[in-house]
């Protein structure tokens, strides 16, 4: 599935320094000549396209961002120090557009692909510039420029990483929200989600991975029971899939969660064979509704009962979308995972 991941953020070069207007003072030297250095550059704001990055997560927690303003020129023919260059790195794929008119400014397709943004401005000149045959002394400087600055809209289309599977009500939602910035709909009645969700979970892999959250499924979705099963087409791409089983509203009925996951899975292999022999993971939800010093015992006996059948999973999460309990683990092994599909690539 297509989603665009975007961030606004507003960009300010660095002011240059001003020039000076000195004079030199030295011994035996009685009428010096003007001294005043130049100001220094102020620094410019690149944008710089990186292929070890995958989303622009950490554009939407800091959005202003100010390259360095170069030093005044001082006496002594000193120059001022230029102002510190910023580089941005954005994912291979971002397309930068200028937020007044909506016009694309850079389209980074290549690794590597660097590209100006704005201009720091140019330092002021010292009074050493201005000296002429008739002007021994001259007193003129100028200040230097200020620094262009603009307001961009970054936007790059991702893919899913991670794909939830599961009946309506598992609380395929709730977990991306609790993982995610993504603010689906959740309610306590089946097929709250219409449309496929996007959400980015912000973690150490590449900056964040992206999980897709699809209407639920049921029995028979194949023959177009519930809302059928043509959202599936959106897992298609994803790296894992997550089978989210709601375990606490049916606890402690062991035979009927299997059987609930059996059928999740035999729909999706009716589907595609190619999706269904993906990595699957579980994850047992609401685990919160289960009596703490029965969950251990419980989910041993509902691991080795989902073990024998379609459903069959190397990883199971014992996991709560509303207390959190679990998410962690379950979001540091996806991380993991990916980093290392990543390495073998
Ligand atoms: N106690 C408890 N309730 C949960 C948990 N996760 C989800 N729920 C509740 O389960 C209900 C369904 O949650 P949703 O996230 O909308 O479920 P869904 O899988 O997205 O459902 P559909 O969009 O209809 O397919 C809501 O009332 C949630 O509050 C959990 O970990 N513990
Ligand atoms: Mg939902």
């Amino acid at each position: 599935m297509k989603f665009v991941d975007e961030a606004k953020i507003e960009l300010h070069a660095g002011k240059g320094g001003d020039g000076v207007a000195a004079f030199r003072r030295e011994k035996f030297v009685p009428k010096g000549g003007p001294s005043g250095g130049d100001g220094g550059r102020g620094g410019t704001i690149f944008i710089r396209a990186s292929r070890d990055i995958n989303t622009l997560l950490e554009y939407r927690y800091r959005r202003i961002f100010r390259a360095k303003n170069g030093e005044n020129g001082q006496g002594k023919d000193c120059y001022g120090r230029s102002g510190e260059d910023l580089f941005l790195d954005v994912p291979m794929g971002t397309i930068i557009y200028d937020e007044t008119d909506d016009s694309i400014i850079f389209d980074l397709s290549q690794d590597g692909q660097i590209e100006q943004l704005c201009k720091g401005g140019k330092g002021g000149l010292g009074n050493i510039h201005f000296k002429s045959s008739i002007n021994r002394a001259p007193r003129q400087f100028t200040y230097g420029e200020i620094g262009e600055s603009k307001s961009v809209r970054m936007e790059l289309s991702v893919l899913a990483d991670v794909g939830l599977l599961g009946f309506p009500n598992a609380g395929k939602s709730t977990l991306i929200s609790a993982v995610s910035a993504a603010k689906p709909k959740i309610a306590d009645y089946p097929f709250t989600t219409l449309h496929p969700h996007l959400g980015v979970v912000r973690s150490g892999f590449k900056g964040g991975f992206v999980i897709a959250d699809i209407p639920g499924l049921i029995a028979g979705a194949s023959d177009g029971a519930g809302l059928g099963h043509q959202f599936l087409k959106h897992l298609q791409r994803t790296k894992i899939l997550l089978h989210v089983i709601d375990v606490g509203t049916e606890y402690p009925d062991t035979a009927s969660i299997t059987q609930g996951a059996h059928e999740i899975c035999q729909e999706l292999q009716k589907y595609d064979e190619s999706l269904f022999k993906k990595p699957r993971w579980i994850a047992l939800n609401k685990i919160d509704l289960i009596p703490e010093e029965e969950r251990e015992v419980f989910f041993e006996e509902l691991s080795a009962a989902l073990e024998t059948g379609l459903a069959s999973s190397e990883k199971i999460f014992p996991i709560s979308s509303i207390s959190l309990s679990g998410t962690t683990e379950l979001i540091n092994s996806v991380m993991e995972y990916m980093s290392k599909l990543e390495e073998t690539k």
